[in-house]
């Protein structure tokens, strides 16, 4: 009897190692790594790199937002994030005003059965702390939500005050849970947004001036203080800026648990994209902002060094036609948010690993294994080994891709990287144990992610 699966020849990378062995996959596990199994099926992957299915601990599907929601659902965003080598998402369920944690889950748990493509997990954005909430958290940890995002930023809708998060932080501590932070402080980002309006300044450029740097390095510092008072971990989102790292540069050396992320958008596009004709610059109003370019030699430099630990997307389409362009005559009504989850592993190993910034391993590290670790996924997720599930990525380091929105399987009308053209592309994507994208083709049924029932974040 052979086995269901088997993966030849390819060249496999974990975080750690890059070696040439066969894969043997049963019952959508990895059941053997080595050299000699039969396989019903068998995929030969010479001359291929074979990786750990990607991680993307941070995207926004189907998400009610500034008026608008986010354009990609669960069947499109996942079919989308699969094309990519993305195979498990975490995403944010929003508690609303007045309702309850479990409201939260419950809701997203609707939208996402029956029509992710791919495994998927759920953070909780709480926007509403009393007693019961923070009681409520056990519970939440209970099933399998063991993370939970604060944002000192969306006054009036999404912020909490740093009492509301002090509590939490506390919470967290004693039962194991991890904090994220939307770290900007949206007290000034308001005080700036209703005086620049009221100059007149109306183009996307002036979001960038609404939110300036100073303003995440400000609340990043903060967090990390709060987090510090309450002895807990804490895990910064999306950062953006250098300001903002010398913080968690600062709190790591002193050997406090503060992790963060950044994005392929910090890392490869600046500020002056707010400068784009036509209303263009709409497809990078996003929060944090696109920043000047010099930060991204510290972004990228301290991903290799081990200050940043994640790579995410904050994927948050809006389509130009019909949502964003509801801020044509005001740059604080466009939704904040761009489309990333199919392009990530690509981009960042084309212009990552490829360019020398960091290895290969690395890549794997930041893209797969440190989001499933601090995600409490692993090693079930984001690795290749015995007993992980078989979530494989077979990659053709020679394919060259120039991006188009036209190509890219985001239901979105626009992609941030129009035009760019990059080499090394996933060709064969397996999500627990099934073929899922064959050369271009999404070959897979619909609806068949499951809940990953997260366990607590370890490093
Ligand atoms: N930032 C965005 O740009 N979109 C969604 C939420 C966020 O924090
Ligand atoms: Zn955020
Ligand atoms: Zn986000």
């Amino acid at each position: 009897m052979g086995m269901d699966l088997v993966i030849k020849n390819g060249k496999i990378v974990t975080a750690v190692d890059t070696y040439e062995a066969d894969i043997g996959i049963e019952k959508g596990k990895i059941v053997g790594i080595g050299r000699g199994f039969e396989g019903n099926e068998t995929i030969d992957a010479k001359g291929m790199f074979v990786f750990p299915g990607g991680v993307d601990v941070h995207t926004h599907l189907d998400m009610p937002f500034m008026g608008a929601s986010s354009s990609d659902d669960f069947e499109t965003g996942t079919i989308a994030a699969v094309f990519g080598g993305t195979t498990s998402i975490v995403d944010f369920a929003i508690q609303t005003r007045g309702n309850t944690l479990s409201d939260a889950i419950a809701t997203w748990k609707k939208k996402a059965e029956g029509k992710a493509v791919i495994d998927y997990g759920f953070h909780i954005g709480v926007t509403d702390v009393n007693d019961s909430i923070i009681k409520e958290m056990e519970t939440m940890v209970g099933e399998g939500v063991t993370s939970f995002k604060l944002f000192l930023a969306y006054k009036g809708t999404l912020m909490v005050d740093d009492g509301a998060f002090f509590q939490v932080l506390e919470k967290a501590r004693n039962i194991g849970a991890l904090v994220m932070v939307h770290a900007e402080n949206g007290y000034l980002i308001d005080v700036f947004t209703k005086r620049l309006l009221a100059e007149g300044k109306i183009a996307p450029w002036y979001h960038a001036e609404a939110h300036l740097p100073i303003l995440e390095t400000e609340a990043a510092a903060r967090a990390i203080a709060l987090a510090e008072a309450a002895s807990a971990p804490l895990y910064i989102v999306h950062t953006s800026c250098g300001g903002a790292l010398e913080s968690v540069k600062r709190a790591r050396e002193k050997g406090l648990p503060v992790y963060a992320e950044t994005c392929p958008q910090y890392l490869l596009l600046d500020v002056e994209r707010y400068k784009e004709p036509n209303f263009g610059g709409a497809k990078y109003v996003m929060s944090p902002p696109l920043r000047a370019k010099w930060n991204q030699d510290i972004l990228w430099n301290s991903l290799g060094i081990g200050d940043l630990q994640v790579i995410s997307t904050d994927h948050c389409p809006f389509f130009m036609k019909g949502q964003k362009d509801m801020g044509k005559d005001n740059w604080a009504k466009i939704p904040n948010g761009c489309p990333g989850i199919e392009t990530r592993m690509p981009l960042i190993y084309s212009e990552g690993v490829r360019t020398g910034k960091i290895s290969i391993n690395k890549f794997v590290e930041l893209c797969c294994t440190n989001p499933a670790k601090l995600l409490g996924m692993y090693p079930r997720k984001g690795t290749i080994a015995p007993g992980s599930d078989a979530d494989v990525v077979i990659f053709d380091p020679e394919k060259e891709v120039t991006l188009s929105w036209k190509n890219l399987h985001q239901r979105v009308d626009y992609t941030p990287y129009e035009g760019m053209t990059i080499k090394g592309y996933p060709v064969k994507v397996i999500v627990n144990g099934e073929l899922k994208v064959d050369n271009g083709s999404f070959v897979g049924k619909k609806g068949t992610g499951k809940f990953i029932r997260r366990g607590k974040f370890r490093v």
